[in-house]
């Protein structure tokens, strides 16, 4: 199989090098982790372990209910300013994975940015800041997992064994949205190939993964179907969840996972809001098809992503107005 590495083959090679020299390594992942960045974080867990490095991953969120399954994943560490400042400190490397600047690690960002460690950021989000040593970057991979496929197939091909197939697979069939988002291509599905032969199970990973619903999340997901408007002649999908439904079904945030993509479902729609109230700010979270830049709408909050997902956190604002704001925001990328 021949992998399209073009333009990222001097990076694998450059991250390569630099993990030969390496033996302490931290690996860290964005606040509310998704199967994207569990997955990856596992899967380059358990590869470098192979290496006989000595590796640690340390994350600011805990691990979402549903991805405690991945190998390697019971040794996620939840970060502790006592217990593991010390430890990144000590690093030689800091892999930085599915995500592309220190804020979106919260209480890590302060000890991330100061160490002196080799940063090494695999990612997949538009517009990196400019904090790495070296970075495996491609805004046209269907994850963080795709590029780690990448790295290792090239690089320690026989460090994929089938608990880091499993973890890949997971990552991709997750941020590829079970492999029908734009990105998705023939490479795709010759990468998934090759995880299936070294081991990942598709029925068990996708069972583990969605088939795990809690009931409040269900009741949420009622409400929040009940909750949707169309707007800007039925281009734009409106869903609201309020600080008073997640009350009454006892559905907790992270719980709310996908619902957004209900959004894109209705006919002629061709852009989502989904719009969250949380005590202390309003979360909105902007989905798109084709060319309609969700990434810009966002922008127009302080927020960001990729052009098909993006989203803004806004304090201080209440849900009515930010929701009138964000319609508008839309409406002006929708002609
Ligand atoms: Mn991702």
């Amino acid at each position: 199989m021949s992998l399209n590495t073009a333009h990222i083959k001097q990076p694998i090679h450059l991250v390569t090098k630099l993990l030969t020299h390496t033996r302490n390594i931290v690996i860290t992942t964005h606040v509310n982790p998704d199967g994207d960045a569990i997955g990856s974080a596992c899967a380059m867990l358990l590869a470098l372990r192979h290496q006989r490095k000595n590796v640690t991953v340390i994350n600011v969120s805990q691990t979402p209910k549903n991805l405690r399954f991945l190998p390697g994943a019971q040794d996620i560490q939840q970060y502790e300013s006592a217990k593991h400042d010390d430890v990144i400190k000590k690093a030689d490397m800091i892999l930085c994975l599915d995500f592309n600047t220190p804020k979106r690690i919260n209480e890590m960002e302060h000890i991330i940015r100061a160490s002196e460690a080799t940063k090494v950021m695999i990612d997949h989000h538009t517009q990196p800041e400019d904090f790495y040593s070296a970075a495996i970057h491609d805004v046209d991979a269907t994850s963080t997992g795709e590029l780690i496929y990448k790295l290792l197939a090239t690089s320690y091909p026989e460090a994929i064994n089938s608990g880091v197939a499993a973890n890949l697979y997971a990552a991709m069939m997750t941020d590829s949205g079970n492999f029908r988002f734009p990105r998705v291509s023939s490479e795709t599905h010759t990468i998934i190939a090759d995880l299936l032969q070294r081991g990942a199970d598709p029925v068990s990973i996708y069972e583990q993964i969605f088939n795990t619903s809690s009931m409040p999340r269900m009741l949420m997901l009622g409400e929040a179907l009940a909750s949707m408007t169309l707007h800007h002649n039925g281009k734009l999908c409106v869903m609201t969840l309020t600080h008073d439904m997640f009350q009454r079904t006892g559905c907790s945030e992270d719980d709310t996972e996908g619902f957004v993509h209900n959004t894109l479902s209705i006919e002629g729609v061709v852009c989502g809001l989904l719009i969250v109230e949380k005590p202390d700010e309003v979360k909105c979270s902007f989905r798109s098809k084709g060319n309609i830049p969700a990434n810009l709408m966002a922008g127009a909050f302080g927020g960001g992503g990729h052009v098909n997902a993006a989203g803004a956190r806004i304090k201080g604002a209440s849900l009515e107005e930010l929701r009138a704001k964000a319609i508008k925001a839309a409406g002006a990328h929708l002609h």
